[in-house]
């Protein structure tokens, strides 16, 4: 049984599970169905991958069958930007759940503190390649997210790449009903959070890391990039555990109580990233992980660089 952490709500959550974005739609049930016999209970989606049919067929399939029970497994999705208006959330969850076939998600974020404009492209750019806002506010989004747990259509609500203003906006709302239960971010040994964490945590809301490997088939990968799963030093400490670099990554968060969903399609490394709990990082190999830290980001959203919401501009 993998570890789990306790939730603000009182919920059990997964420590380890699996990533969706860019799996795509024709092997995406597979990778989760093989997630699931490996003994993943969590899976991210999102609207916005554009695969959320599909991870739904993986996941059904696996309770038909009677591997797991719904009860067991932890299913998270995300509100996409130009979905921010008060009056778009519960469609565009309601959207989400029809397409995964199930009636409630264990957990639903929202996805940026951005919005976009709503109504067109998902990712809507002017003539300049840059993205068009939206005056939305992400403290009235929150009071739309707040009705759905109030509605019983999911267990808990949280936020994703969040800084610690924008969390903090959201605790002071007069008014507040329910706290954030996660903040979903990057984070990896090139990008560590140790700040974010410690000011999530001291509000009693978990973190989950995302882009563990640092994202090396993601959009903006180029050649010449730094690379964690290639490293000479964190083969070294995988070595010395008979481990993979990837285990080690994992591992890495495991330890630091934040919760990790690396990506995969392919069934040996889907079963290789939740074998994780059978080793222990010492505090010197978590010191070699926590000094790469060099504040790069693969995700970062330049092109929304100039929306007032942009979370990227505030040390953490
Ligand atoms: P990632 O997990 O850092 O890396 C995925 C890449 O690593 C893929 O190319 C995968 O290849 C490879 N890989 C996986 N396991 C491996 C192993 N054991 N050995 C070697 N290579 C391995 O990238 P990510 O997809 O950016 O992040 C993970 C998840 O976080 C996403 O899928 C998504 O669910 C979430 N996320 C959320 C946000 C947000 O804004 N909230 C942003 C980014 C990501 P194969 O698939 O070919 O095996
Ligand atoms: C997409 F499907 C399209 C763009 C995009 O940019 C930022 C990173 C991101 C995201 O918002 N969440 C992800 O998992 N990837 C993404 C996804």
């Amino acid at each position: 049984m993998a570890k789990t952490v306790k939730l603000n709500t009182g919920a059990e959550m997964p420590c380890v599970g699996l990533g969706t974005w860019k799996s795509p739609p024709g092997q995406v049930a597979e990778a989760v169905k093989a997630a699931i016999a490996s003994g993943y209970r969590h899976i991210d989606g999102a609207y916005i991958y554009k695969n959320e049919v599909e991870v739904g067929e993986g996941i059904n399939a696996m309770i038909q069958q009677g591997v797991v029970k719904r009860e067991d497994l932890f299913i998270v999705s995300k509100l996409w930007s130009t979905f921010h208006e008060k009056s778009m959330v519960r469609p565009a969850f309601e959207k989400t759940l029809s397409d995964l076939k199930l009636d409630y998600l264990d957990l639903y974020l929202v996805h940026w503190p951005i919005g976009f404009k709503a109504g067109g492209d998902m990712l809507p750019l002017d003539s300049q390649g840059l993205a068009i806002g939206s005056d939305t506010n992400f403290v009235d989004t929150w009071e739309a997210m707040e009705e759905l747990v109030d509605a019983g259509l999911v267990k808990a609500i949280g936020v994703s790449n969040f800084n610690k203003d924008q969390i903090e906006a959201i605790l002071n709302k007069p008014g507040l009903k329910y706290k954030p239960a996660i903040n979903q971010v990057e984070c990896h040994p090139f990008l560590n959070q140790d700040k974010l964490i410690n000011y999530c945590h001291s509000q009693g809301i978990e973190v989950t890391a995302y882009s563990p490997f640092a994202s090396p088939d993601g959009p903006w990968a180029k050649p010449g990039d730094p690379s964690l799963l290639n490293d000479p030093t964190i083969k070294a400490i995988a070595e010395k555990y008979k481990k993979t670099s990837a285990q080690v990554l994992i591992r890495f968060h495991v330890q630091r109580n934040v919760i990790v969903i690396p990506k995969s399609v392919t069934p040996e490394r889907i079963r290789q990233n939740i074998q994780v709990f059978d080793f222990e990082l010492t505090e010197g190999d978590i010191q070699i992980l926590l000094d790469f830290d060099m504040k790069w980001r693969t995700c970062a959203l330049l092109m929304c660089q100039h929306l007032k919401d942009y979370p990227f501009h505030a040390e953490f």
